[in-house]
């Protein structure tokens, strides 16, 4: 394996350019001040008389020369480059020996050129070079025209020796494999006429970034669309849909802010291209096979596309407005809490231009700025996969972004490295940056170090478009080449649509409290609807008629569509997604379902998933300790199952159901505690190979994925999230390194995964395995953070819900399951459970660490099927126990038991060896499988078991962690309605309050582990908490 990705020239590449470039400050850009000074066009500064004594060449075909010959742009490392040449030829790369062996010291054969010479025609290829990687530093970019960028003196032919009196010599350019012009055939042309084609190219309104890409083929591609001879020209029946489209984008705000005007919107006003900029890319995109676009989109016009791109109907938007409505009445419509309007998600579909149809869905986002970024992508993901769109060219993401979020927010790049990851890649994401030049009341300058707010994505390689957003042409042109490119290229792709924001950050803010010159200027431009109406008119193509008609009838809609909205009534449609049709809201009631599997299943797919092909070759320890020889074992005696066989049952027997399973994290395949081993590799071919792979006959090598992921929590939690949010038969689990790790990924839990139900009613059952628990590896490496999870959860501590199996709801009203799970048969279940019922919701898992290979911590194949009579057989069949009571086989009423221990988690063995080496036989120990929900029936079952038994809650964490705070509110409201105390009576057993989640000295976490197991145990009665 190279330490690099893709090819070592990429980072000599960045490396030379970094140092090449000079950078200037600019419109967009951070103010900087100049090393450079900008060089006048009469600048004769490296034009020596030796130089123009030199041969003239010869225009030999440069067929040999590759792309990396042309990487400098400096004179000076050309003028180094010979006299090494001509010191040793061998010393310089072979494209510019043979540069210099075809050039150097021959005399002119073609007639057309005199007095070139060689350096000259050196210095022209590199003023060219410098356009095509500098040329944006000059393009007309700010519609405000505020900027104030020097242009780079590689952009300044002076620099390579040019004046006034070559501009209509005639130089020759030679014909290269190059695409462009180039590469037209005209090996010469006047330098004046060299100029204004790199001009009209590449200084424009549109600037593009895009020599950063390593790849040949891809320059040339994007070279043949920019550096064409004929500038980009709409037809009038084309322009008159541009028009049409910029005055539906334009009047929809105008008439919210009429209609409600102190309301909070956060308009496009300044931006409204981006309308019919993404309308035309999704023209583009269908024209070229995609059929589902999947939108994330911050605050900012997100009404406007809501409305004009993916069609809500209007009518919902304004009544959303005037007050938002709940849905009707409808039995078993759940509403949630909801949210403002502007991060509602919505899908429709919407016909293009081109007569196609497109799918749209605007996925919902909370204010955190970026963070939807990974969901999308996770969704886009999983409907290729659920549409079978191997290729990524039906199903696209698009991204709209803030400047400010775009350069600020670590998730963006995050999701950026993703891109190209085989079992994330979504075959190109289009990114369009609404560049308004600020965020909130910060200036690019204090806003961001980089020179671009989308430099981040010249790390993917990905081309960027800026472009001049009051060009509207020029936008609708940037945005088709970036539907082409993700379809030709599957790749990233940015259009940084450079804007400005009319108003302040929302309707009701004062933007000249902070950018006074900015908001001068703002109030006498035009908006981009009259620039482009008046360019119409000039060009005699449309009359003010046309052009009244179109106003026209913008406005009588919007006016309808405000009437409509007054009696409109939500529909049930709005909030669902159509694969999850028949799955119940939380308020209807679905059916519990066993979970175990027939005998035969569980031995056919465990024969399976101990067996590799004869011919393979995997580690000794994997092959004979771990994985394939033991668990066949294990499977043939039926006996001694441990966690990660436990796990790769519950996976294979949701796979042969024909369900797909999903596991996704930081060395997931092996597994960070080495368990797993889902994948092996073959010890001298370096082969993988995948035993859950080859379940079924024929099976979709992605129907079962697992996949190491990026080192990143946020963005591939968000990922998972995306994924699982698209089709309910999935079981998708995304496994933390440690679960200390995952507060990286804080915002998924807070903003999604917690309250994303309840918010915009949209269900998830993504699994969340967090490696938990205290054994003496220090505070980085002990907590989940169970406590945050609980406290999070919406369940109310001081009310029991409806506990009877038949009538409950409990699950399904709280908005996720927290569990800590004891055994791998356990495990198996509740990771079943997940599939195995009529709604989906999140579950959290403390995953364990030293159980994974605890002796104790084992169970019989008969407590994973479905046999009367076996084990985990009981009133209801085989399921998930929430609570696991005590195992000494004690009876329905057990008055001589002083203590009941209630616990989670690890602790619970160690508590368990601790009464038998202590001989305790008055103490019964119950493990809470499910803290959240909390298990009312079980407990209180427990507690009528033990009459006279004093509660024990005991954890090994500190006391303001752990499960201590969720289960002693609830424990004391079940004790309470059996007459069994009150809070008081709730004995805590667990380490004193702590600032770090645990000790960093190994022998003091011994003591205190030791101290807190004994105390459970102790003789005497332990001391309440409140004394
Ligand atoms: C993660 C996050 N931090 C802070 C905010 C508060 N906030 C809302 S909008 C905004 C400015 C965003 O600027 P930009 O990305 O340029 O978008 P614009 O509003 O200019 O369209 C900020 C800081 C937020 N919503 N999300
Ligand atoms: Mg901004």
């Amino acid at each position: 394996m190279v330490w690099f990705r893709i090819g070592s020239s990429v980072a000599k590449l960045a490396i030379r350019r970094t140092l090449s470039q000079s950078r200037c400050g600019s419109y967009a850009t951070r103010t900087r001040v100049l090393p450079c000074q900008t060089r006048c066009f009469h600048s004769t500064i490296l034009k020596s008389k030796a130089e123009s004594a030199a041969p003239v060449p010869r225009p030999v075909p440069l067929s040999k020369l590759t792309d990396s010959f042309l990487d400098g742009t400096s004179s000076v490392y050309l003028e180094e480059l010979q006299r090494a040449w001509e010191a040793d030829p061998n010393s310089v790369d072979e494209s510019w020996d043979n540069f210099f062996r075809n050039f150097v010291g021959q005399a002119s054969t073609s007639p057309g050129i005199s007095g070139q010479t060689i350096q000259e025609s050196m210095r022209l290829l590199l003023l060219v070079r410098a356009y095509q990687v500098n040329g944006h530093m000059k393009a007309k970019l700010d519609p405000l025209g505020l900027e104030k960028r020097e242009i780079p003196e590689d952009l300044t032919p002076g620099l390579y020796g040019f004046t006034e009196a070559d501009l209509d010599r005639e130089f020759f350019l030679g014909v290269w494999r190059m695409s462009g012009f180039l590469s037209e055939n005209r090996p010469v042309q006047t330098l004046r006429s060299i100029l204004s084609r790199l001009e009209q190219a590449y200084c424009g309104t549109i600037g593009y970034e895009y020599m950063h890409i390593a790849d040949r083929d891809k320059c040339n591609w994007l070279r043949d669309k920019i550096e064409t001879p004929t500038p980009r020209q709409y037809n009038s029946e084309r322009r008159m849909v541009i028009y049409d489209r910029l005055t539906w984008s334009t009047q929809f705000e105008n008439f919210l802010a009429t209609k409600w005007t102190t309301a909070k919107r956060f308009g496009l006003e300044g931006a409204e291209s981006l309308i019919p900029g993404m309308k035309e890319m999704f023209d583009r995109s269908a024209d070229l096979g995609v059929e589902n676009i999947v939108i994330g989109m911050p605050h900012r016009g997100r009404l406007n596309v809501l409305g004009n791109v993916v069609r809500k109907p209007l009518r919902q938007i304004f009544s959303e407005f005037s007050g938002g409505t709940r849905p009707v009445d409808e039995v078993g419509l759940y509403t949630g809490t909801g949210d403002v309007k502007y991060h509602l998600g919505t899908s429709y579909d919407r016909p293009t231009r081109g007569g196609k149809h497109l799918h749209l869905s605007l996925v919902a986002n909370p204010s955190h700025l970026e963070a939807v970024d990974p969901v999308v992508i996770g969704k886009t993901r999983a409907k290729q996969y659920y549409t079978k769109d191997e290729n990524r060219t039906k199903n696209m993401g698009i991204l709209i972004h803030g400047d400010g979020s775009f350069a600020g927010q670590g998730v963006v790049y995050e999701t950026l490295h993703l891109s190209a990851l085989p079992n994330y890649c979504t075959g190109g994401t289009v990114h369009i940056v609404v560049n308004n030049q600020v965020a909130f009341t910060t200036d690019p300058r204090e806003g961001r170090s980089s020179q671009y707010c989308t430099d981040v994505a010249k790390a993917l390689s990905a081309p960027i478009f800026h472009v001049n957003a009051d060009d509207i042409e020029a936008v609708v042109h940037a945005c088709e080449l970036a539907a082409e490119w993700r379809q030709t290229f599957h790749s990233d792709v940015v259009v940084d649509l450079v804007c400005y924001r009319r108003f302040g950050h929302n309707e009701i803010d004062e933007p000249s409290f902070t950018q006074p010159k900015m908001y001068k200027v703002i109030r006498s431009h035009p908006s981009s609807l009259q620039i482009y109406q008046e360019k119409l008119l000039q060009s005699g193509q449309v009359t003010q008629e046309d052009i009244d008609k179109i106003q026209k009838k913008v406005s009588s809609i919007l006016n309808e569509e405000y009437e409509a909205s007054k009696d409109y009534i939500p529909q049930k449609r709005d909030w669902l997604a159509s694969h999850w049709t028949g799955f119940k809201s939380p308020e209807q009631i679905s059916r519990i379902r066993n979970t175990g599997v027939k005998p035969e299943i569980l031995k056919n797919v465990g024969k399976a998933i101990s067996t590799f092909p004869e011919n393979f070759k995997p580690h000794r320890g994997v092959k004979r300790v771990r994985v394939y020889e033991q668990r066949a074992q294990m499977i043939e005696s039926g006996e001694g199952i441990d966690w990660g066989l436990g796990e790769a049952l519950a996976f294979a027997t949701l796979v042969v159901e024909g369900n797909h399973v999903r596991l996704s994290g930081q060395d997931v395949e092996r597994g960070t505690f080495s368990h797993r081993h889902s994948v092996l590799h073959d010890q001298e071919t370096g082969e993988e190979y995948c035993p859950l792979d080859h379940l079924i006959k024929n099976q979709d090598p992605e129907m079962f994925t697992v996949s190491n992921s990026s080192l990143s929590e946020f963005g591939v939690l968000g990922f998972e999230l995306g994924y699982s949010m698209e089709n309910p038969n999935s079981l998708v689990i995304w496994e933390a390194q440690f679960g200390d790790f995952a507060n990286g990924a804080q915002v998924m839990f807070d903003q999604f995964i917690s309250s994303g139900e309840a918010k915009w009613l949209r269900q998830t059952g993504l699994v969340v395995l967090l490696p938990h628990g205290y054994d003496g590896q220090g505070p980085e490496h002990s907590s989940g953070r169970l406590e945050r999870f609980l406290q999070m959860s919406d369940d109310n501590p001081y009310v029991i819900p409806e506990m009877d199996p038949t009538l409950r709801k409990q699950i399904q009203e709280c908005n996720w399951q927290v569990v800590n799970v004891t055994t791998p048969a356990n495990y198996f279940h509740v990771l079943r459970r997940q599939i195995h019922r009529d709604f989906r919701k999140p579950l959290i898992v403390m995953a364990p660490k030293n159980l994974l290979r605890h002796k104790q911590c084992v169970s019989n194949l008969s407590e994973f099927d479905d046999v009367k009579g076996h084990p985990g057989f009981d009133k209801q069949g085989t399921r998930f126990k929430r609570l696991i009571k005590d195992q000494s086989g004690h009876s329905d009423l057990e008055e001589g038991i002083r203590r009941l221990v209630l616990c989670s988690g690890k602790v619970y063995y160690e508590l368990d060896e601790e009464r038998k080496k202590s001989e305790t036989k008055d103490v019964a120990i119950c493990r809470v499988e499910q803290l959240c929900p909390f298990p009312y029936d079980l407990i209180q079952r427990e507690l009528k078991r033990y009459p006279n038994a004093e509660i024990v809650w005991c954890q090994e964490e500190p006391m303001n962690m752990g499960g201590y705070q969720y289960i002693a509110l609830r424990l004391c409201t079940a004790m309470k309605a059996l007459q069994r105390g009150n809070f008081n009576d709730i004995k805590y057993v667990g380490r004193l309050p702590s600032a770090a989640t645990a000790t960093g000295f190994y022998q003091l976490h011994v003591k205190e582990q030791t101290d807190l197991v004994k105390k459970a145990l102790q003789p005497d009665p332990i001391t309440p908490v409140i004394p």
